[in-house]
């Protein structure tokens, strides 16, 4: 099995991120997806709509900055790429030509992508993994996927996307942790200014207290 540089093999699939030891978010009765930017008008999609779309099945590993990899994950879900040459982009304002897409969380989180790595084959809105209905560790009730990308790029409990016509603001720019606007894993991508390699260190003595902040809000007790 090869792996992107730097990174490890975990074991299992470890709760992780910046809501560090929150809870998930509680997940409404009917879940929508409001979708806006440059369209004519917002929409708003229930989740329960994404059944109407082609579904995908997808054998991936996850890769998270930090450095650790779950390997061997079955997710379930629809293609962005359908979604948004679907019902997308017949709603686009005449002459727009959105470079980038928002995606945002219920808890608040946001990650911004070039819409050229959005659109990549293999990113999922992903509501399945393993067989079973994504559980809220793991983003309930959906979540973006996008297996060339680091993991901060995935936002779980998804509620939002936006596409934008230029680079929205919104990234931390200025934090020593600097993300990376494309992160993508065999690329090394992990640092805005500094080359991936160097930042491995810093990134890797990370993963302990994250993980066990993370473990903390989790709804399942680790095993
Ligand atoms: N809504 C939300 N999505 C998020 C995060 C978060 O804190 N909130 N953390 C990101 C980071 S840094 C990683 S590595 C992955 C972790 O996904 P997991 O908890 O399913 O392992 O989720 C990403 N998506
Ligand atoms: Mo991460």
């Amino acid at each position: 099995m090869t792996l992107p540089p730097g990174q490890k093999v975990v074991d299992g699939f470890p709760r992780f991120g910046k809501h560090l030891q929150h809870p998930a978010p509680p997940v409404p009765a009917d879940p929508t997806i409001e979708i806006g930017g440059a369209l004519t008008e917002p929409i708003t999609l229930c989740v329960a709509d994404l059944a109407t779309l082609p579904r995908v099945e997808l054998k991936a590993d996850f890769h998270c900055v930090a450095g650790w990899s779950a390997t061997n994950l079955l997710w379930e879900g629809v293609s962005l790429q359908t979604l948004y040459r679907t019902r997308i982009e017949p709603l686009l304002a005449p002459g727009a030509a959105p470079t980038h897409a928002l995606f945002e969380g219920l808890d608040g989180f946001r990650s911004i992508v070039l819409l050229e790595d959005a659109l990549a084959d293999d990113v999922l809105i992903a509501d399945r993994l393993n067989r079973k209905p994504l559980d809220s560790d793991h983003g309930a009730p959906v979540r973006l996927f996008s297996p060339g990308q680091y993991g901060f790029i995935s936002t779980k409990h998804l509620c939002r996307i936006e596409f934008h016509t230029s680079e929205p603001l919104g990234r931390d720019r200025w934090s020593p942790l600097a993300e990376d606007p494309r992160a993508r894993v065999w690329q090394e991508e992990r640092h805005r200014y500094l080359p991936g390699r160097l930042v491995r260190p810093i990134y890797h003595a990370l993963i302990r207290p994250i993980r066990a902040l993370s473990a903390r809000g989790s709804h399942t007790p680790p095993n």
